[in-house]
Order: structure tokens, then C-alpha cells, then sequence
């Protein structure tokens, strides 16, 4: 099937289902939850890093490429998974974490253990000669981004945590030993890759401050070479299969660099994530802080990314779930009484635009934040470093924790709710992270009685079935209403127009004149009747056809 009428499921395996009572999801889970990923029709699932790795980052800290950690299972185990899903239509898509390593990685130890092959590997760098760190520069996850390298003068570059050191991509033995990695796990059948902040591998051969006033990631993301890295990557492992499936993790970037990374004409990526949109309740641009998003600004972000990656060629990955966010639903839509209808509306907006939508587990059921009341239940190390961040530039403890709560990565990554029993049918064990509300939300009462489910199904036959859904182009619809976002897709003569109201309040549209005879497409609620003045209910969505 075309890229543009694919749906691309993500499931974060620690927390999807447990089959052997650890407290801790596995393959074999996933597994025996293979016909529920069928009934939602999805075309191919992005699995997060579930390699051998000392888990401080959840195996964003990779220390094996090529095993499976033993928590999450065994290679035949793997197998066994691919063969399953294929048997039923769906592709594996892969994390590539090519960014850094863990410490724990063979090439790391063997750098620290003297061997200069290696130690070219990272970036090693002397302190300055006032005795200061190599540069300003600043870890994402707090602090220095520079660690000491053993007991040498030297010090290693961590732009995450210090047990993820950067891998310095202008060694062409790194280069080659990513792709040997791709490579091996396009012959287990795996047609789809991930890669992990990809646009942060150009740094300067020289390493400099970053001046005052400027953040230092500026000085490093989106560099011209990524798009030589990533054209070379392409060459030497999955742009050999013309059926492969890539998306770039592309941290603060632009449109004109996501064009060209994903124009099908420059041999990169089929698509990037990017992260503007899920920035809009960020108190100027401080994820660790807390307000109602700003709904203009989202508009105009959604707007501005759709038509620049339209006009230049590009494509997108269209989400607005990861296990890095805290759910949509508490963010963007509303978390109680409207859970579902702005669930759906939320879909909506993703699913019919230019691009492709990702799901993350639980999304199809209405999965929510979960409500812990104390910092004892939070696990994560970018929230536990933010928290103690907080206290120290001066925040109360009741502050820094509802910015916490609010913000921690833990929020997504809550086992998948699968019925109301008091370890939501995740496992027969200790859940290794607590859900807190399976008893009003859960896979079993949605498929029995829910509507939420059945939408992402509808959403996505539309996507199978309506060309204009896969492959029209985008158009700004206008950007000035208070209350809804809309826009339209056009092919050939038929337009649509998708109008999505964010809002807990009816609200009232003029329809343009030539869609007061439309057709409906869809909408999450019954008997819509098309009128000029059109009134949309709290959270509605409304696709419109004509021609
Ligand atoms: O995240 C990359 C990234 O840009 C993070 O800084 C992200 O914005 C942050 O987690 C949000 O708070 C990727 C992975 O998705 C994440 O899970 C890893 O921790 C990170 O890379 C390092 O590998």
C-alpha cells in the first residue's frame, strides 16, 4: 500500500502487555495482542528501542544493536513477532537511536579501556586552558552536556543523559557501523526505521560556545551535512527496498529543512517528526513550566507546516501522542466530560491532513494522564532531574510537582489500560508504572460499548478508500476563527473542508457558499445537517465533501 493511505501504530513495549507476570510488557505480549492491532486496521507499528540496554534512558541508551534485551524477550521471539504481523499485513518499523551510545556499549568501553579506534568514535575533548568544560553546552536532560572520560584529562559529549554519549557521525566508521545496523534488521524482515534525533548528529568538527544569550542546540541542529549523512544512509541500507518506510525524529527544526529531508527527489527520509505544535503550552519555550495552550499559535503552526511541507514536496508525521508527551486529551482536548468527543476531534484534525498519522497505544481508547499524588510514583529521569531543577531555582515543592505532573514523560508511558481490574489486564504482576484509572477506561469497555474505537477505525478506512484524504493537497482555511480550526483538501474538482471545533462551547460557522449543499463525510456526532450557518457542537468535527 502507498505511503499516504498508511496509519502507523506505536507501541512503547514496556508498557503494552506483560506476558509473563514481571510487571513489564514483552514481545510475547505483544504478541497475543496481535488480533486487537488487526480489528484497528493499522498498517505498521513503530516499536521504541527494546534492545540490550541498562534502561536509565527506557533503551534510549543502547548497549547492544543487535540483541533484544532479556526483559523484552529473545530474538526468536522477534521473529516469531515479524512473521505474525506480516502473516497479517502489518510492517515492524524499528528505533534507531544512532544519536549516541549507551556507556555501556562495547565501543565506549573499549574507547575508555585506550583503543583510538574507538575513542573516535565519541567526541573526546580536553577542558579548556582555564581548566573550564570543553563548551557551554547543555545536557537536554540538565546540566552539562560534558562528562569526565575515566580517569584521562579528556571529557565525553552527552547531549541526553550522561550514560548516552554522542557518537561523532563525521567518522565514517560510525556511518558504517549505523547502517551494518539497519542492515541487519532489514534481513529479520523489518521495513520500517525510526531515527532517533537525527538532525542533532551534524556538529562542528570544531566544538564552540554557544554566545551569550543563544541556546547551544542551535549551534548543532539541522547542520547542511545531516542531509549528506542521511542521503548516504539512504544509499547504503534502506533505500535499497522501495517499499521502506522512514521517519526522522527531528528535534527543533524547520520547514525548509523537513522539506528536504523528505522530498521523495532528494533520496532521505519518507518523513519527519516535528515538535512546534506540541510546544504551545510552554511558558516561552520552557517545557518544565505550566499554561492552557495557546490555541491561535497552534493553528498557525498546524497551518504554516502543513502548506510549506505542501508547496515544497515534503511529507509529515502527523501525531499528537508519543512517549515523550503528556497525553493530547489533557493538553489540547478535555480529560472529562468531553473525553470522547474531543478525542475524536483531536483525531480528526491529524487524520484527515497531508501526511501520515501516528497512533500511540491507548489513544484509540481515550487514554488519559494518570493522577499520582506524589513525586514517590514518578520514574522518569528527564522528570525526576526537572523536579529537583525546580526546587533549586526556587519553586515550592506543590509548584515544581504540578509542573511535574503536568509535564513528566511518565504520563504516556502508563501500561495500556486493557480492562477495569486493579492492574488494568497488563499483567498478572507488580505494573512496573501505576495506572490509575482502568475503571473508567479500558480496551474492554470500549470495544463492548465505546464509540472512540470505531472512529479510529472509520478514520482510517477513509484514509484507505478516499484519494483526496491520501493524497489531496492542503489549503488554509480561515485562520482568524476564534473557536475552530479548519482547512481543506483539494483533488482535482473535489474539495473538502474538515472543520474542527476545540472548544467545550457550541459555536457558530458560515460556511463558504459552496459547500452549503455538501455532503458529510463524517462527524462524531449523529444527524448533522448542513446549513449555511452552521453550528458546531462542543468538540465537533464535521468533514464536508463536494464535487
Ligand atoms: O527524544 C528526543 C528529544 O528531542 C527529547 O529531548 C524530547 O524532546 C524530550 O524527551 C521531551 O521531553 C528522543 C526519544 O524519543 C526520547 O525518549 C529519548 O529520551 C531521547 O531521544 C534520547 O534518546
Amino acid at each position: 500500500m502507498k505511503l499516504s493511505q498508511q496509519v502507523i501504530y506505536q507501541i512503547y513495549p514496556k508498557s503494552f502487555y506483560d506476558s509473563d507476570g514481571d510487571g513489564v510488557g514483552d514481545l510475547r505480549g505483544i504478541i497475543q495482542k496481535i488480533p486487537y492491532l488487526k480489528k484497528l486496521n493499522i498498517d505498521m507499528i513503530w516499536f521504541n528501542p527494546f534492545f540490550v540496554s541498562p534502561q536509565n534512558d527506557n533503551g534510549y541508551d543502547i548497549a547492544d544493536y543487535y540483541r533484544i534485551d532479556p526483559q523484552f524477550g529473545t530474538m526468536s521471539d522477534f521473529e516469531e513477532l515479524v512473521a505474525k504481523l506480516k502473516a497479517v499485513h502489518i510492517g515492524v518499523m524499528l528505533d534507531m537511536v544512532f544519536n549516541h551510545t549507551s556507556t555501556q556499549h562495547p565501543w565506549f568501553q573499549r574507547a575508555l579501556a585506550g583503543d583510538k579506534k574507538y575513542q573516535a568514535f565519541y567526541y573526546l575533548r580536553p577542558a579548556k586552558a582555564d581548566g573550564s568544560l570543553p563548551t557551554n553546552w547543555e545536557s537536554k536532560f540538565g546540566g552539562s552536556a560534558w562528562a569526565p572520560f575515566g580517569e584521562t584529562d579528556l571529557y565525553y559529549l552527552h547531549l541526553y543523559d550522561e550514560t548516552q554519549a554522542d557518537l561523532d557521525w563525521h567518522n565514517p566508521e560510525v556511518r558504517a557501523a549505523c547502517a551494518a545496523v539497519v542492515n541487519f534488521w532489514r534481513d529479520k524482515g523489518v521495513t520500517g526505521f525510526r531515527f532517533d534525533v537525527i538532525n542533532v548528529t551534524g556538529k562542528s568538527e570544531q566544538l564552540v560556545d554557544a554566545p551569550a544569550g543563544v541556546a547551544s542546540k542551535t549551534l548543532y541542529t539541522d547542520t547542511p551535512i545531516v542531509h549528506d549523512y542521511l542521503k548516504e544512509l539512504n544509499r547504503t541500507s534502506y533505500g535499497q527496498d522501495p517499499d521502506s518506510v522512514t521517519v526522522g525524529e527531528m528535534s527543533s527544526t524547520t520547514i525548509r529543512n523537513s522539506v528536504g529531508y523528505t522530498n521523495p527527489a532528494n533520496h532521505e527520509l519518507s518523513m519527519v517528526f516535528n515538535f512546534h505544535h506540541l510546544k504551545t503550552d510552554y511558558v516561552d519555550g520552557r517545557k518544565w513550566s505550566r499554561m492552557a495552550f495557546d490555541f491561535p499559535r497552534l493553528k498557525q503552526l498546524l497551518d504554516d507546516w502543513a502548506t510549506g511541507m505542501n508547496a515544497g514536496g515534503g511529507w509529515q508525521a502527523l501525531f499528537w501522542n508519543n512517549h515523550d508527551q503528556p497525553r493530547a486529551l489533557n493538553r489540547f482536548g478535555d480529560a472529562g466530560k468531553y473525553r470522547i468527543k474531543s478525542a475524536e476531534m483531536l483525531a480528526t484534525v491529524i487524520h484527515l491532513m497531508r501526511g501520515t498519522p501516528f497512533i500511540y497505544m491507548g489513544e484509540e481508547i481515550g487514554m488519559t494522564d494518570p493522577d499520582y499524588p506524589s513525586m514517590a510514583d514518578y520514574v522518569d529521569i528527564e522528570a525526576l532531574n526537572a523536579y529537583r531543577a525546580l526546587i533549586r531555582s526556587g519553586y515550592s515543592h506543590a509548584d515544581a510537582f504540578t509542573i511535574v505532573k503536568t509535564k513528566a514523560r511518565d504520563n504516556s508511558r502508563t501500561p495500556m489500560q486493557w480492562d477495569a481490574s486493579a492492574t488494568a489486564g497488563f499483567t498478572t504482576g507488580r505494573p512496573w508504572l501505576r495506572p490509575t484509572n482502568q475503571d473508567q477506561i479500558n480496551v474492554a469497555d470500549e470495544l463492548a460499548h465505546g464509540e472512540l474505537f470505531k472512529y479510529y477505525q472509520t478514520l482510517i478506512r477513509l484514509r484507505k478508500t478516499m484519494p483526496i484524504i491520501a493524497d489531496g493537497d492542503y489549503q488554509t482555511w480561515r485562520l482568524d476563527d476564534e473557536h475552530v480550526f479548519g482547512y481543506w483538501r483539494t483533488l482535482g474538482s473535489q474539495r473538502l473542508l474538515v472543520l474542527n471545533n476545540f472548544y467545550s462551547n457550541a459555536t457558530v460557522v458560515a460556511l463558504p457558499t459552496e459547500m452549503v449543499d455538501a455532503q458529510v463525510v463524517l462527524s462524531n456526532y449523529d444527524n448533522v445537517d448542513v446549513q449555511p450557518k452552521m453550528v458546531l457542537k462542543p468538540y465537533q468535527s464535521i468533514i464536508l465533501s463536494q464535487g
